[in-house]
């Protein structure tokens, strides 16, 4: 008779700025957030970018730079997805949010930025995206077509559309288990994918408190995301056998 072979869940993981606060990078919404320093309409859209680049340079030079600082490096909870990637038998991607590297600097490797990423930066004029380490401003040159001035942080504004999109909607249409990580739930698109699943899939919210979402989750566990996440994916990996 042939063998029953189990078919593993497969899971989509969405993080957000939660997950490396506890790295030392600042979240947007919280009290002590980016937001509640700089103006949104400042910094993050394509208008704030045309009416004054120097600014937004300097915005995302900053963030940038904050990156080679010692100090930031992914914490338990980075590490413990990247180890659960390599361990788990079923599908996983990891979607995140965050314009940091600390996913990739932990190991994970089924990984997207839906909303970019501080080290590239791409041109407005050719296309063209480039690993990118050093400060941006307006007169840099573009690496491929060589025309200054269009250069930009490879980040997604508010008002653009997301990347990856059609990657994340396959993978959330076939998902079993959705885990959203620290994210305020309040930015769309990322903010609907809980109840684009809902009915389909087990969906579980990690938080020091609720979101914006929170009762579209069917489980809510409440913590920092360094003990949270570690022992949500220990125990998946041994409900798994
Ligand atoms: C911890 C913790 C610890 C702390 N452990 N937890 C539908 C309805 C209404 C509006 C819209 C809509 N659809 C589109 C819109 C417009 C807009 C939008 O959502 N506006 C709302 C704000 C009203 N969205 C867009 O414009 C998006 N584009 C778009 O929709 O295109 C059209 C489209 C159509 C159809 C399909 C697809 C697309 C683009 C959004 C771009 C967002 N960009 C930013 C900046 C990126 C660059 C940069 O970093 O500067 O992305 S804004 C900012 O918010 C950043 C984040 O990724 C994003 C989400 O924030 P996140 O991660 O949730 O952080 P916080 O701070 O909000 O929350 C942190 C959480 O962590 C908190 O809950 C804490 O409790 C928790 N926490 N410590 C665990 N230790």
């Amino acid at each position: 008779m042939e063998a029953v072979t189990r078919r593993h869940p497969s899971i989509v993981v969405l993080t957000g700025a939660g997950i490396s606060r506890e790295s030392g990078l600042a979240t947007f919404r919280d009290p002590d957030g980016i937001w509640a320093r700089v103006r949104v309409e400042d910094v993050a859209t394509p208008g704030a970018f045309a009416r004054d680049p120097a600014r937004v340079h300097a915005f995302y030079n900053a963030r940038r730079a904050q990156l080679r600082d010692p100090a930031v490096a992914p914490n338990a909870a980075h590490l413990a997805l990247a180890r659960f990637e390599r361990a788990w038998p079923g599908g996983f991607l990891l979607v995140t949010q965050n314009v940091d590297d600390l996913h990739a600097r932990a190991g994970s490797r089924r990984l997207v930025h839906m909303h970019g990423e501080l080290g590239k930066a791409r041109c407005g004029h050719c296309g063209h995206v480039a690993p990118w380490q050093e400060d941006l401003s307006a007169t840099t040159a573009c690496p491929s077509c060589g025309r200054a001035g269009g250069m930009r942080p490879h980040v997604v504004w508010f008002g653009e559309m997301p990347l990856a999109m059609d990657e994340i909607g396959a993978a959330l249409e076939g998902c079993d288990l959705f885990v959203a990580i620290g994210t305020s739930g309040q930015v769309h698109p990322a903010a609907g994918f809980v109840a684009e699943v809902a009915g389909r899939a087990r969906t579980v919210e990690l938080n020091l408190e609720p979101g914006a979402m929170s009762r579209a989750f069917d489980e809510r566990i409440e913590g920092p995301a360094s003990e949270t996440v570690p022992a949500l994916l220990e125990a998946l990996l041994r409900d798994a056998g």
